[in-house]
């Protein structure tokens, strides 16, 4: 593996200034107050043991989140704005890098887990499913999280209107590639929301994580990049299907990259709908995006 000049550069140059955090929930109109509903660090740095349980809802250490007691309301088919700051108090009047350094190139991606408690539940564990993915757009060259920069920090993520009616966690993540050419560089920054669904016609599923796409040189010009995890949950079409739809993932070749997520289980098991009503007109966008 090479590593390049460029590479060496960017790690010199982002020491922990440069860090991010999901501070901010947004859903139909409405923009939460900074970390209503949302267990945040104060600190912003990544999580990089991909085996640590705090890679499902962060957490530990200097990393230490504050609970939360606020659940937020939801209806399945909304698009949900999760806004990332650089810190949990930056704005784009005080801070250059004010959603995230430019450096910290890669994915972003969200998951959901069904939870009886949202406000106890604590993450770590099976049943979490992906909702959305964005990677490389190979177009425009640009990465998910340059995307995200230009966005204001405003990541989208629609819940599936499929749903079964419950509280969920949701994870965003943002996963920072620039050192990830080293084993254990990758950067994962995530922090889980407590949402209440409803307005669901189904249950959503997990499906399997294969974690491609952890352990890359992105400073040699990759011109496709494959994002990590399972292929994201979409709703079966005319709503009462028994079998969830999990797209094929790009199949890619394998990395040497420790046994990813392993704390952070998803699982391919599927689970017949039980309710038939129809789709909702609205949030069919849940459409899984085309790994780029
Ligand atoms: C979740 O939403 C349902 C439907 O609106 C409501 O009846 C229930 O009280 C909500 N639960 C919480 C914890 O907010
Ligand atoms: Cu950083």
């Amino acid at each position: 593996m090479r590593l390049s000049i460029t590479f060496a550069l960017a790690s010199l140059t982002c020491i922990a200034s440069c860090h991010t955090i999901f501070v901010q929930f947004g859903v139909e109109g409405t923009t939460y107050p900074v970390s209503h509903g949302i267990r945040d660090p104060t600190y912003d740095g990544p999580i990089q043991d991909v085996t640590a349980q705090y890679i499902a809802c962060n957490g530990g250490g200097q990393q230490a989140t504050a609970p939360s007691s606020d659940i937020i309301n939801v209806k399945a088919g909304d698009t949900v704005q999760a806004t990332w700051r650089h810190t949990l108090t930056s704005t784009a009047a005080t801070d250059s890098v004010y959603v995230v350094d430019p450096s910290h190139k890669g994915p972003t991606l969200a998951y959901l887990k069904k939870v009886t408690d949202a406000t106890t539940a604590t993450g770590p564990g099976s049943g979490w499913f992906k909702v959305q993915e964005s990677g490389l757009n190979t177009a425009t060259g640009k990465w998910a999280t340059e995307d995200l920069i230009a966005n204001k920090g405003v990541q989208n993520i629609v819940i599936p209107p499929c749903l079964e009616d419950g509280q969920y966690l949701l994870r965003p993540e943002l996963i920072a590639l620039h050192a990830a050419a080293s084993k254990g560089g990758a950067q994962f920054y995530m922090e889980c929301a407590q949402i209440n669904v409803s307005g669901g016609t189904g249950t959503a599923n997990p499906a399997t994580a294969t974690d491609p796409g952890i352990l890359i040189n992105i400073y040699d010009n990759p011109t496709s990049y494959t994002i990590p995890g399972p292929a994201p949950f979409t709703c079966g079409a005319g709503g009462d299907s028994t079998t969830p739809v999990v797209e094929p993932e790009v199949s890619a070749p394998p990395v040497s990259v420790a046994p990813p997520h392993s704390t952070f289980v998803t699982s391919a098991k599927p689970k017949a709908s039980t309710v038939k009503a129809p789709l909702k007109s609205t949030g069919t966008g849940a459409h899984a995006p085309v790994h780029t």
